[in-house]
């Protein structure tokens, strides 16, 4: 998989290298602030990493370790009981539905019995584009009317998944709903639905952001946060972005953890994310690789 992360990086390396022409074996604090901001890491971060890096010449071991420690949060998976239930959260357009098909199509290739819950019963559109993938990727999924109670989808498809002995149920949920209190409203009941058709879920609910809203996205995953509880992000749509910077920001500030990229809207654009590729990509951009020499 070597590669994928850093091809992602390809507009953000871009960014970059207007402001930083030249690979250099050091850069001053002053070039880094200019590199960092320029590849969207916010500012309050940005101020953050160079406060703490004391020399005046920074080498790429002393900015790696300070990138690396934004996305220290890992991701530990709690013990469950199949049914693995996933809830998936984040505003319209972020790109949940595609993501859910790009999840259900990683799953199966693993092997898993995967059902999907047309959750966003607010929008006839985004049942119909669930409908569709779950055709296109042979994958059950259980579905109902515009307007009708999401919950009951969540239900549903829970205990039809209990009872036909899955692994995996991925359901989608509305990104906006009249209010913002309507739409907390929806979401929290859809965590109790779910932990009343099987005890403990959902075990994982994922907030999908739009990469290429960069930092603007931070207050908005900290208001999902807040609601429901979230516990990891995917960024999508890292391919058309040069706002790659504001996944530190975005980890930073959530104290999440990243865990994949969407780079494209085929079913097989999901990376797992990992940060040194994610890190060393960036900083192969800069620093002269000295072992070349
Ligand atoms: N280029 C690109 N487009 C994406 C990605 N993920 C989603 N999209 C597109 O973004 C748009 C919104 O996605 P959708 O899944 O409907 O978002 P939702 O409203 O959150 O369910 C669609 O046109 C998707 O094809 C991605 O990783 N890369
Ligand atoms: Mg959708």
């Amino acid at each position: 998989m070597f590669g994928f992360i850093k091809n992602s990086l390809d507009k953000t390396v871009s960014a970059i290298k207007s402001v930083a022409p030249q690979k250099k074996v050091t850069f001053t604090k002053e070039e880094l602030e200019d590199i960092l901001l320029e590849a969207d890491v916010e500012y309050a971060l940005v101020e953050l990493i160079i406060n703490e890096l004391y020399q005046s010449k920074i080498t790429r071991e002393m900015l790696r370790s300070k990138l690396l420690a934004t996305l220290a949060t890992t991701y530990k998976e709690p013990e469950f009981t199949p049914p693995f239930v996933e809830l998936i959260v984040g505003v319209n357009g972020a790109g949940k539905t595609t993501t859910i098909s790009k999840l259900a199509y990683r799953y199966k290739q693993e092997g898993k019995r995967v059902i999907l819950g047309a959750g966003d019963t607010f929008r006839a559109a985004a049942i119909e584009q669930l409908t569709l993938w779950s055709k296109k990727l042979d994958i059950p999924i259980i579905a109902s009317k515009q307007g009708h109670d999401s919950s009951a989808v969540a239900y549903d498809t829970i205990n039809s998944a209990k009872s036909k002995g899955f692994d995996n149920v991925i359901i989608d949920t509305a990104g906006r709903l009249h209010t913002h209190k309507n739409l907390a409203n929806e979401l929290i009941k859809i965590n109790r639905i779910c932990n009343k058709s099987h005890e403990g879920s959902p075990h994982r609910t994922l907030l999908i952001i739009d990469g290429t809203q960069g930092n603007t996205a931070i207050a908005q995953a900290k208001a999902f946060n807040e609601m429901i509880g979230v516990d990891g992000i995917i960024i999508t749509k890292l391919d058309g972005t040069a706002k790659g910077g504001s996944l530190f920001s975005i980890a930073y500030a959530l104290k999440l953890p990243i865990l994949y990229i969407g780079t494209g809207e085929q079913p097989e654009d999901l990376i797992v994310f990992d940060k040194f590729e994610f890190v060393d990509g960036l900083l192969d951009a800069l620093f002269i690789d000295t072992e070349e020499e």
